[in-house]
């Protein structure tokens, strides 16, 4: 059985024209920096978030490892979210790998920072302290709710961060989707911070990789990290050229993966023992809650779900993410409602 799989946009398979693309790519030594396919990858990538430069990397989690360990040297801090991707789901890599430190601040229910958490925050020059460095904002906001940063609010961090002499990483592993929900070009977004990292394996369908973009004297750090890191990866353009059709053809789409998610989020409503949270679905994901009183656990929801061949993600005790994606239809969304009804009716 082909299951409705609406655990994460990173299931996406590559789609028959990035197959073809992947299998004529022209391709060379990437770590020579001779890899025609990735050259032109990285230099969509940069125009498309309005930066000098941009390096083709394995995953979201090497692109912001990467940037963080650019930005910082050994002991110097990085403001995060206490929510955010990269301090929940990176494997502590910038400290276990780059002995970067973190100060967590409280990501509000939107995803966002308050200014004044970054701004107490701020280490006054003192040898017992370590150096604030670097601040990191992700857009949308996974643990949030797939919510999104307005403009507004990542120009004011930014601009605040830049003042107090501090650098900003912007987490974009689904900036198109911000972008698209928002009605605002991704470069805007990506416009105020010094470094962006951006995703071609979620919801733009490729099979593998991320870009990280900034200055070209950034980048260049990041490919030493990138290598250090074990990322050089040789005829890398055949992954590029997946990467470069995502880019041309998978963009406009995404909107329709946020109408998807408002439709599951209609037909869940109407389910008895859910309770969608407030504000899903900002973009293409939906979150949704178990009343209390239902005798079966996410758990065993998940598994019974399963069963009827509807995968769904489990965020919390009570909690489940859906995410929608390109391989996700009408018919995937008005199924998995009827599986909800259904097993929530047995386990009522
Ligand atoms: N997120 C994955 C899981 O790791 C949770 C998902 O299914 O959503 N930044 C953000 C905001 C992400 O959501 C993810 C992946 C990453 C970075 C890391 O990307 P990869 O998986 O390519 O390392």
């Amino acid at each position: 059985m082909e299951c409705i799989d609406l655990r994460s946009d990173t299931i996406t398979r590559p789609t028959p024209a990035m197959r073809e693309a992947m299998a004529k790519a022209p391709v060379g030594d990437d770590v020579y920096g001779e890899d025609p396919t990735v050259n032109r990858l990285q230099e969509m990538a940069a125009e498309k978030m309005g930066k000098e430069a941009g390096l083709f990397v394995a995953s979201g989690t090497m692109g912001n490892l990467a940037a963080i360990l650019s930005h910082c040297q050994r002991g110097d801090e990085v403001m995060v979210g206490n929510k955010a991707h990269t301090f929940l789901f990176e494997a502590g890599g910038i400290s276990a790998l780059g002995g970067v430190h973190s100060c967590q601040l409280p990501n509000r229910p939107d995803g966002s920072l308050a200014l004044e958490h970054i701004r107490a925050a701020i280490r006054p020059e003192d040898p017992h302290e370590p150096i604030s460095r670097l601040v990191c904002l992700e857009n949308t906001h996974n643990r949030c709710g797939g919510t999104c940063q307005s403009l507004a609010y990542t120009c004011e961090v930014a601009a605040f961060a830049h003042e107090r002499g501090l650098k900003v990483h912007l987490d974009g592993a689904r900036i198109f989707n911000a972008a698209t929900a928002l009605g605002v070009p991704a470069k805007a977004l990506a416009d105020p911070v010094d470094s962006v990292t951006f995703c071609l394996s979620k919801g733009l369908c490729a099979p593998v990789g991320s870009v990280l973009c900034g200055t070209k004297e950034f980048i260049a750090r990041a490919r030493r990290i990138r290598k250090m890191a074990g990322g050089g990866m040789r005829q890398a353009g055949i992954l590029a050229a997946a990467g470069i059709v995502a880019l041309e053809t998978m963009v406009d789409r995404l909107a329709e993966d946020h109408a998807r998610a408002r439709q599951l989020a209609d037909g869940l409503r109407n389910v008895p023992g859910l309770v969608l949270e407030t504000g899903t679905p900002a973009t293409n994901m939906v979150f949704v809650s178990l009343l209390p009183g239902i005798k079966s656990n996410v758990g065993e929801i998940r598994e019974a779900l399963k069963a009827q061949g509807v995968l769904v993600g489990v965020s919390s005790e009570s909690r489940f993410r859906l995410v929608t994606h390109y391989w996700i239809d009408d018919s995937a969304v008005n199924q998995t409602v009827r599986a909800f009804g259904a097993v929530l009716a047995a386990s009522g």
